[in-house]
C-alpha cells in the first residue's frame, strides 16, 4: 500500500466523528496521523453511544483510506472512463443532461437514490432540491427495497409517512421483534447505539424478548421465546394475535381510545384469522400464537417492532400496519416503555393538534407497469423497464446518488443491460462499482474523514432524543469539493444554470424557508424580516447555515431569540460529544395529520390487503418439498459496498447458501459443496453451508455480492466476488401498496452442482 507523502509529518491527534456506517450513529474518536485515519475507538463521552463501537466502526480508517476510492472525477471519452478536472466533469454533466431535457422533457431523466444518502448531510439536504429542479416523477430510491411499507402504513394511520414509532428500548418490559436481527444489523428504524447491550439490559431488568424469524439468528439466541415462522406468513400470524386479543377481551387502548377510529372494523377484519386457521400456513401452533397475544397483553409495558423481514415481503404494508395495530390495541403506542415517536432537533416544532391533509397513495403511476407512487416514489424494481421500454416518457438519462441498484434491486441483470443503453448517466459515488461503471460521469465525494456529519434521518428514529454534530476531522483541502457542493452543482445543472455559484442553492433555500416562517403566525419569527434573520445564521458552509436554521426553528431551538437557552449551531459546536435532549415523550395527538385528526385504524387500502391475505390463505398450504429464500446480513458488512476492505471480509462474512440439514440431505447437498439456486428471474451458483440455524424449507443467501463485472475498480471485492442474490427474482413480486420488492420469502429451486471456482481469473 502506498502512503500518501506529506511534507511535515505530525504526531497523532484525535478528533470526534459520528460513524456513518450504520443506523446506530455511534460517536467515534479517530486517531489522525499524516492526514490519515490510523485508528478508531468508541467515544466514551458521546451522550448517546457512550463508547460503543462495532467492528465496522473500528475499521473506519481502512474503509476511509481504501486505495480504490476515487479521488478525482471520471468522464467517459471514447467509451472509457478517464480522470478529469472537476470543472470539466460538471461541464460534461450539463452537456449530457441538456439535450435529454430539451428533446424529451423532464420525465426522461430519472433519479435513483441509495441508502448512504441517509448517512450523509448532503444526502439529506440536496436530493429534494435535485428532484424539484429536474421536475421528473421518475424518482426511485432504496426505500422500495426496504422500509416503504412502514411509511405507507404510518401515512395511512397517522397522516404522516414519516411518523414511525420506535420501540422504547430502555424502558420496555416486553419486546416482540419481527424479522429484525439487530445483533448483526445494529438496528434499523430504531437508532440505538449498542442495541445488543440494550437487549441484554432488558432481560437483566426482568423483561422479555420474543423473536420471530425463520432463522435462529444471534438475536434469536438471546430471546426468551423464539418462533421459527415460515417466511412471508407474519401478516397471518399477527392477524391471529389481533383476533386473540379481541376474542379474549384483551383489547385495552387506554388513553389512546379518544384518538382512535376504526377499532370495530379491525375486529371484523380479524374475525376469520383464528389461530387455528393460520397455524398451518405459519407453521406455528395455534396455542403458541395465543401465548404471544397473552404475553403481549399482560406485559406492563410492551413494544412490537418489525424490520426487513416484516417489510420486504409479499404483505409488507399489511404486516407493518399490524405491528402498529398491536401496539395500539394493547395501549402501548405513545407511552413510555411502548412504541414512541421521537422528536428530533431538526423536526418541525410541535404545534397545537389540528386535522391535517391526510396521506394520499397512487396520485400517479409508473409508465410501463402502472405501479402507484408511494411518497412520491416509484418502485426501484421497475427502473429497468422504464429505461428499456421505448415510447413516450421513456427514461433516457439517470442521476444516481449513493446507489448500487445493479446489485441491490431485483433483476440486476436487466438493469445492468438497461443502464448500458442510457443516453446519459451521472453517478455520485466514491467507488467505481457495478452501477457506476455505466456512468458517463462519476463524481466521487470525499471520504468520511473529510466530511461533516449530522444525522438528519436517524435522529428521527432514535430511542432517545439527542443531537450531535461533527465537523470534518481532516480539512478537505482546496483540490476537491465536498458532497454538499457536488450535489448543489448537480441541482444547478438540473435547473439549467450550470455556471451559477453553488452557494446560491443554499442561500435560496434559506430565503425560501425563512420567507415561509415569517408568514406563519405560530412561528417564533412571525412578522420578522427574513433577510435580517438570514444574516444571523452562523456556519462555515451553506450546509452548516441550513443546519443552524433548522436547529433554531426546531422543537428545541432558540427561535432567533425567542428562547435564549435553545439550540443553535454555535451551541451544538460547544458540545462536541452531543447534547442529550431526554427520553422520548408522548406526541399523540399533536403529530396526527389525518383528515379526521384521529388515528385512522382501518383505512380502505388496508381492508383491500386484508381481503387479499384471506384469499391467499384459501390457496392452501405450501407443499412440504417447496423451498423459499430469505436474506441475511453480516456484522462486518453493509449492503453492497463494504466488501473491498480486507478487515471486513473473510471469516464468516461470506456469500454462502445456508441450508437446513434435512433439506440438504433431501436435495443431495453437502457442506462446502456447490448449489445452483433458481428463481423466476434467473439462477446463481454458491457454496453450501449446512446449518440448522435456518428452518426447514428455507434457504438463505446474503445480498450485495456479485463483484465480478468488468469495468469496476474494487480490487479486493473482485477477488472474492460472491454472487448476486437479486439475480434470482425478476422484479415482478412487489408489495402492491408500497411498491416494495419482495426480497424475502419467494420460491426457489436448489440442486447440487460442482463449483469450478468462484474467483475470476486475474
Ligand atoms: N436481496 C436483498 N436485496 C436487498 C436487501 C436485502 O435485504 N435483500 N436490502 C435492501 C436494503 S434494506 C437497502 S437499504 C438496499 C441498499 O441499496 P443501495 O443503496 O443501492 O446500495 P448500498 O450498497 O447501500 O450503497 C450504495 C452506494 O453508496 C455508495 N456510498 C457509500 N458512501 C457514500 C457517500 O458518502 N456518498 C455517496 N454519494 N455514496 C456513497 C457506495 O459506494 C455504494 O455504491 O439494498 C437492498 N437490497
Ligand atoms: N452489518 C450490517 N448492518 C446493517 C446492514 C448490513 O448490510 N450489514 N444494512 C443496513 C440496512 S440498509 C438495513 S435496512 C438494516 C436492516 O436491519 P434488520 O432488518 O435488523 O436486518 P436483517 O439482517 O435484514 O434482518 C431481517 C431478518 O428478517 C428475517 N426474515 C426474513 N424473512 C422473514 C419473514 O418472512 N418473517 C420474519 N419474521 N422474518 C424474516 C431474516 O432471517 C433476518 O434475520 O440493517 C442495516 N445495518
Ligand atoms: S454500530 Fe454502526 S454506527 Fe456504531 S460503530 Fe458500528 S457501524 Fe458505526
Ligand atoms: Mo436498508
Amino acid at each position: 500500500m502506498t502512503r500518501p507523502h506529506s511534507s511535515a509529518p505530525t504526531g497523532p491527534v484525535s478528533a470526534p466523528r459520528i460513524c456513518p456506517l450504520c443506523e446506530a450513529t455511534c460517536g467515534l474518536i479517530l486517531t489522525l496521523e499524516d492526514g490519515r485515519v490510523t485508528g478508531a475507538r468508541g467515544d466514551r463521552a458521546d451522550v448517546f453511544s457512550r463508547g460503543f463501537v462495532c467492528p465496522k466502526g473500528a475499521a473506519f480508517g481502512e474503509l476511509d483510506g481504501d486505495p480504490d476510492r476515487l479521488a478525482r472525477p471520471l468522464v467517459r471519452r471514447d467509451g472509457r472512463l478517464r480522470e478529469t478536472s472537476w470543472d470539466e466533469a460538471f461541464t460534461a454533466v450539463a452537456r449530457g443532461l441538456r439535450p435529454v431535457l430539451e428533446e424529451h422533457g423532464p420525465q426522461a431523466v430519472a433519479t435513483v437514490l441509495g441508502n448512504p444518502n441517509a448517512h450523509t448531510m448532503a444526502g439529506a439536504l440536496y436530493p429534494p432540491l435535485l428532484i424539484g429542479a429536474l421536475g421528473s416523477r421518475n424518482v426511485f430510491t432504496a426505500s422500495t427495497l426496504d422500509q416503504m411499507p412502514k411509511h405507507v402504513s404510518s401515512g395511512l394511520l397517522y397522516g404522516d409517512a414519516m411518523a414511525v414509532p420506535v420501540p422504547d428500548l430502555d424502558r420496555t418490559d416486553h419486546l416482540l421483534m419481527i424479522g429484525a436481527n439487530p445483533l448483526d444489523s445494529n438496528g434499523s428504524l430504531c437508532t440505538a447505539p449498542d442495541f445488543p447491550g440494550r437487549l441484554k439490559a432488558l432481560r437483566r431488568r426482568g423483561g422479555r424478548l420474543v423473536v420471530i424469524d425463520p432463522r435462529r439468528t444471534r438475536t434469536a439466541a438471546l430471546a426468551d421465546r423464539y418462533v421459527a415462522i415460515r417466511p412471508g406468513a407474519d401478516a397471518l400470524l399477527l392477524f391471529a394475535v389481533v383476533h386473540t386479543l379481541f376474542a379474549e377481551g384483551l383489547v385495552r387502548p387506554g388513553p389512546l381510545d379518544e384518538h382512535l377510529v376504526g377499532v370495530a372494523e379491525v375486529r371484523g377484519l380479524a374475525e376469520d384469522f383464528t389461530p387455528e386457521a393460520v397455524a398451518g400456513a405459519c407453521d406455528v401452533p395455534a396455542e403458541e400464537i395465543r401465548a404471544l397475544a397473552r404475553e403481549l397483553a399482560a406485559a406492563p409495558r410492551a413494544a412490537v417492532y418489525g424490520r426487513i423481514g416484516s417489510t420486504t415481503v409479499a404483505f409488507g404494508t399489511l404486516t407493518s400496519w399490524l405491528i402498529d395495530v398491536l401496539n395500539i390495541l394493547t395501549g402501548n403506542l405513545d407511552r413510555p416503555g411502548g412504541a414512541m415517536f421521537p422528536l428530533s432537533a431538526t423536526a418541525a416544532a410541535p404545534r397545537p393538534p389540528r386535522p391535517g391533509r391526510g396521506f394520499a397513495l397512487g396520485r400517479w403511476h409508473s409508465r410501463v407497469g402502472g405501479h402507484p407512487e408511494a411518497k412520491s416514489e416509484l418502485p426501484v424494481a421497475a427502473l429497468a423497464e422504464e429505461i428499456d421500454t421505448p415510447g413516450e416518457g421513456q427514461v433516457r438519462a439517470l442521476v444516481s446518488v449513493a446507489a448500487n441498484p445493479v446489485l441491490s434491486a431485483p433483476n440486476g441483470a436487466r438493469l445492468d443491460r438497461a443502464l448500458a443503453g442510457l443516453d446519459f448517466m451521472v453517478s455520485v459515488d466514491p467507488y467505481l462499482n457495478e452501477t457506476a461503471r455505466h456512468a458517463h460521469v462519476v463524481l466521487p465525494p470525499p471520504p468520511p474523514s473529510r466530511s461533516a456529519h449530522f444525522d438528519f434521518t436517524f435522529n428521527a428514529f432514535a430511542v432517545r432524543n439527542q443531537v450531535r454534530y461533527t465537523r470534518p476531522p481532516i480539512p478537505l483541502g482546496d483540490d476537491r469539493p465536498d458532497e454538499a457542493e457536488i450535489l448543489a452543482r448537480l441541482v444547478l445543472c438540473a435547473g439549467g444554470r450550470p455556471d451559477a455559484d453553488h452557494r446560491s442553492v443554499d442561500t435560496a433555500t434559506i430565503a425560501r424557508t425563512l420567507g415561509k416562517a415569517v408568514t406563519d403566525p405560530l412561528s417564533p419569527v412571525h412578522g420578522h424580516d427574513p433577510a435580517v434573520l438570514a444574516e444571523r445564521l452562523t456556519g462555515r458552509t451553506g450546509a452548516e447555515r441550513r443546519l443552524d436554521l433548522m436547529l433554531r426553528l426546531g422543537p428545541y431551538g432558540e427561535g432567533f431569540g425567542a428562547d435564549r437557552e435553545g439550540l443553535t449551531l454555535e451551541k451544538l459546536l460547544a458540545h462536541p460529544h452531543g447534547i442529550d435532549l431526554g427520553p422520548l415523550t408522548p406526541r399523540v395527538p399533536e403529530l396526527l395529520r389525518t383528515r379526521s385528526g384521529k388515528i385512522e385504524l382501518c383505512p380502505d387500502p388496508i381492508v383491500g390487503e386484508a381481503l387479499r391475505l384471506r384469499r391467499s390463505l384459501e390457496d392452501g398450504a405450501a407443499s412440504p418439498d417447496s423451498l423459499v429464500l430469505v436474506g441475511r446480513r453480516h456484522l462486518r458488512s453493509n449492503n453492497s459496498w463494504m466488501h473491498n476492505v480486507p478487515a471486513l471480509t473473510g471469516g464468516s462474512n461470506r456469500c454462502t447458501l445456508q441450508v437446513h440439514p434435512e433439506d440438504a440431505a433431501r436435495l443431495g447437498l453437502c457442506d462446502g459443496g456447490g448449489a445452483r439456486v433458481t428463481g423466476d428471474g434467473g439462477a446463481v451458483e454458491a457454496p453450501v453451508e449446512v446449518t440448522d440455524t435456518v428452518r426447514r424449507g428455507v434457504v438463505s443467501l446474503p445480498h450485495g455480492w456479485g463483484h465480478d463485472r468488468p469495468g469496476t475498480r474494487l480490487s479486493v471485492a473482485a477477488a472474492t466476488p460472491g454472487v448476486n442474490v437479486n439475480a434470482l427474482s425478476d422484479g415482478t413480486r412487489l408489495d402492491p401498496l408500497s411498491g416494495t420488492a419482495v426480497l424475502n420469502g419467494y420460491p426457489v429451486r436448489v440442486t447440487p452442482v460442482t463449483l469450478i471456482s468462484l474467483a475470476p481469473t486475474p
